[in-house]
């Protein structure tokens, strides 16, 4: 059955809902495809809500029977859910429903993943289980019982009675139901357990498919950390007798914070040196850090409304990057964050899905688990933490805890905190809050006297439903150097709250020069035309992390930029200034691998059109492969040392030292091959002992044009591990040659082992598809059509990953006439599908807007 037909919500329209639930009796008949749910809700009129309509959201239900205090009723059934009359006072309402998980291909509700039955609700899947209000500012106490004959199984809270064919479990937490989860099926546990600061034992597990519990050890670790992170520097304790984590392998997103159940895609905890690589284990620590510190941020403090989601998100986000920091490099992590804020929270805050931190308004709120709500989420607390200080940070939110524990919350009280804490007007920071798009900020030096003075100028470009836009608050780092490069004026915040501002620095001798934006202090985009000389001069003194590495980048861009419009060979300076840091043994080997990498051909497009250019993504992808040669020729001597001095001896780990050097290795390896046609990358291939070996090996062979042996024995190699084979499926289109991307792709999908319906295969192919840049925008246009008949397969199967998977077009008015006019017809054509989800619908709608 389709999706209810799909109505805009505004958030200035919230009003609570009429009842307050006051307990939650659910029984689950697990049947794969007439699994019966049995519920027992206590409600009491709210005496804050003025509006008693009883409506219970509920979709895809089959609705068997319903009583309110003992006695049936025949209730009015929509699409939509179930309304009825029901008594001025406290009442029990009852119903029976069936449901069908194994046909649930959309991964929301009650669903089979390889057999085995388990939840996604957020943020509205509880309605597709049972009658309910699907709200997160509905909170109740869940009793749950499960009846099957399952070896495992497990829902939210503290286990109770346990049977032959039934388990019981206790939530005494109040929670919304976008928190309820269940799982069951025939599955093993990586066991562990952890004692509170306060001496509360917690039995910890990682709950896998047989055959997978030798790859729980390092999520286990993580979470234990991040265990006690919370506690150290949040002062948050665990706050259950068990916390149960399942790994399941279709997914639609990375994982889910359901209260002490969370459930994982796969790919975001399973690990191995064998089968995993130093990226995948640091993501998959942040992402068990991340859901877990939702248990307070998010569950404990859940949300109003889902307008409110960058409350629980941005936070969450801004804790595991903090977390990140901690257990690893804070430079490494800062940079690493704000290459994946350019690649993809600035498209699409500077195209036509821009929208606020806070969202006024949604169709279908799935398509809001943004960048901008997640990440841009995240820097705006940072920006608050920079502008109050960590002291005060951490007494405001000790503030938000005590008071908002048990809430649902919204942005105001958030904000409130701070004000209280800090005595702070926190109005004008607000709009981060509500202003979608960028901010440009220029910066324009005098000096005169011995005062130097630095005058910005901020301004924001028009936005969807946002043409004029008033001055942010921006927190702007700044030190300054002496020109032998000592630093005279360490790293200070000036507060920018003004269009135009200036800022003085007095008593300097001889004329500074500025570091700004240290850290990258606030999202925006920089604009100081500085020169070449002076990039070069900060990339190697600047005494902060970040902008020495951003000078080197500022370099590669206009490089890059100046091969595309004029054809210039690659900047000369830049590449001595590159190699003063590469060999400089000092500076931690992951922050020189950060170093040797390069803005992407997307970033680079984005910075054209800005530039008033239209981006020729052909030129792009030539002029990046030109700067790639030009760095192999001129490291040619540095680079077999740098191989040979970060190769890591010894059994495989994964911490941050042995990654860094790996990384540092492998990006030489990547640069010796176009020298050597791929003989290192062979020989590293043959003898690889780790997944970041094997990998970054082959990618230096396809690189080298001598991949296919290689692709064949890794197919090989790990045919039936499906998370290897998704890289190989996903590395092949990656590096697939502009002309070819489209036809290996569509080679791939007729793969056996291709399956549309699971997420993380599809992701693997279409993802690679549209991060390949010059392959997805090959002049033919055969990926963009390639892209759209496979969004208009999967649409019926699964609106959520179809609408997510839009969003490479959102890109499409940057490029030529011709390119513009492909991409249209293909967007035209989704819309066109007849029971076009409402998901995908309103992606389509808001991209060709
Ligand atoms: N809250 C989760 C993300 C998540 C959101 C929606 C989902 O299904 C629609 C699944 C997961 C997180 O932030 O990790
Ligand atoms: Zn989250």
């Amino acid at each position: 059955m389709r999706d209810a037909a799909p109505q805009t919500v505004y958030l200035e329209d919230y009003t609570p809902f009429g009842f307050i639930v006051e307990a939650v009796d659910l029984t689950f008949r697990l049947h794969p495809t007439a699994t019966r749910v049995l519920s027992r809700i206590r409600f009491l009129p709210n005496p804050e809500a003025s509006d008693r309509t009883f409506f219970l959201h509920g979709e895809d239900l089959r609705l068997i029977r319903a009583a309110i205090d003992g006695r049936e009723i025949t209730p009015e059934l929509s699409e939509a859910g179930l309304r009825a009359d029901v008594p001025d006072a406290p009442f029990t309402f009852e119903a029976e429903v069936e449901i069908s998980p194994a046909t649930n291909t959309a991964l929301e509700g009650l669903y089979m993943s390889s057999g085995m039955y388990c939840t996604q609700c957020e943020a509205e899947g509880f309605r597709k289980i049972t009658y309910y209000p699907d709200r997160p500012d509905v909170m109740a106490p869940f009793e749950v019982r499960i009846e099957g004959d399952q070896p495992v199984m497990l829902s939210n809270g503290n286990p109770g009675a346990r049977g032959a064919d039934f388990a019981e479990w206790t939530d005494p937490w109040p929670k919304p139901a976008y928190l309820f989860a269940l799982v069951a099926g025939d599955l093993v546990a990586h066991r562990d357990s952890f004692t509170t600061a306060s001496g509360r034992k917690v039995d910890l597990a990682i709950w896998v498919r047989p055959g997978d519990e030798g790859k729980c050890a390092f999520g286990m670790e993580a979470l234990k950390k991040s265990m006690r992170w919370d506690e150290e520097v949040y002062g948050r304790e665990y706050d259950l007798d068990v916390f149960n984590i399942v790994a399941v392998d279709d997914f639609n997103m990375g994982a889910m914070e359901n209260k002490g159940l969370n459930i994982f895609n796969s790919s975001c905890v399973l690990a191995s040196p064998e089968t995993s690589t130093d990226g995948n284990f640091e993501r998959i620590e942040a992402i068990i850090a991340h859901e877990y510190f939702h248990n307070w941020t998010g569950n404990r403090i859940t949300c109003r409304d889902w307008f409110q989601l960058c409350l629980k998100e941005g936070l969450t986000v801004h804790r595991d990057s903090e977390f990140t920091s901690d257990m690893r490099s804070a430079p490494v992590k800062r940079i690493s964050d704000v290459i994946d804020l350019r690649a993809r929270q600035f498209p699409e805050d500077q195209g036509p899905l821009s929208h606020p931190v806070r969202p006024e308004s949604f169709q279908e709120i799935n398509n809001f688990y943004t960048a901008t709500v997640y990440e841009k989420g995240a820097e705006v607390i940072g920006m608050l933490k920079r502008l109050v200080d960590d002291d005060a940070y951490h007494r405001a939110l000790d503030l938000y805890f005590e008071r908002h524990d048990g809430d649902a919350a919204t942005i105001e009280d958030w904000l409130k905190v701070f004000e209280d804490t800090t005595g702070r007007d926190l109005s004008q920071f607000k709009r981060w809050y509500s202003q979608s798009g960028t901010p440009r900020l220029h910066v324009r030096e005098e000096y005169e006297g011995d005062t130097f003075t630095l005058h910005f100028r901020q301004e924001t470009p028009p936005t969807p439903g946002q043409p004029d836009k008033g001055p942010q608050v921006l927190p702007i780092a700044v030190g300054l150097l002496n020109p032998n490069g000592d630093e005279v004026t360490p790293t200070q915040i000036l507060e920018m709250t003004q269009a135009e501002q200036s800022f003085t620095f007095e008593g300097l001798r001889v004329r500074p020069i500025p570091s700004i934006l240290r850290g990258f202090s606030a999202p925006v985009m920089l604009d100081h035309a500085e020169g070449k000389d002076r990039r070069a001069f900060l990339l190697a003194h600047d005494s902060d992390a970040f902008n020495r590495w951003e000078a080197g980048r500022e370099l590669a861009r206009e490089s890059l930029v100046q091969t595309v419009l004029t054809g210039a060979a690659s900047d000369a300076a830049y590449l001595d200034g590159l190699k003063a840091v590469i060999r400089d043994e000092s500076l931690d080997p992951a922050y020189r691998a950060l170093m040797l990498g390069q803005p992407t051909q997307s970033e680079l497009a984005g910075l054209l059109y800005e530039r008033g250019e239209t981006p020729d993504p052909e030129a792009i992808h030539d002029a990046a492969e030109g700067l790639r040669d030009a760095k192999a020729a001129a490291f040619a001597g540095l680079l077999p040392g740098l191989y040979e001095d970060n190769q890591v001896p010894g059994p495989y780990s994964p911490d941050a030292q042995s990654a860094g050097r790996r990384a540092l290795a492998n990006a030489a390896l990547s640069l010796l091959s176009r020298r050597d046609h791929g003989a290192q990358a062979q020989a590293q291939y043959d003898r690889a002992g780790n997944m970041t070996e094997q990998l970054s090996a082959l990618s230096a062979l396809i690189d080298a044009g001598k991949g296919d042996l290689a692709l064949g024995r890794f197919y090989d190699q790990w045919q039936g591990d499906r998370l290897v084979i998704d890289k190989w499926f996903a590395l092949q289109v990656m590096l697939a040659a502009p002309e070819e991307t489209a036809a290996v792709a569509e080679r791939l999908t007729q793969h056996p082992d291709f399956d549309m319906t699971n997420p993380n295969r599809f992701r693997a192919v279409f993802g690679a598809l549209a991060g390949n840049h010059a392959g997805f925008h090959y002049r033919d246009g055969a990926a963009y059509r390639l892209l759209a008949e496979w969004l208009m397969k999967l649409d019926p199967l699964n609106p959520q990953t179809t609408a997510r998977m839009c969003t490479a077009f959102q890109t499409w008015k940057r490029y030529d006439a011709d390119r513009q006019d492909m991409i249209r017809a293909q967007l035209e054509r989704i819309a066109a599908l007849d029971g076009l989800s409402g998901d995908t619908s309103e992606m389509i709608g808001r991209i060709l807007a």
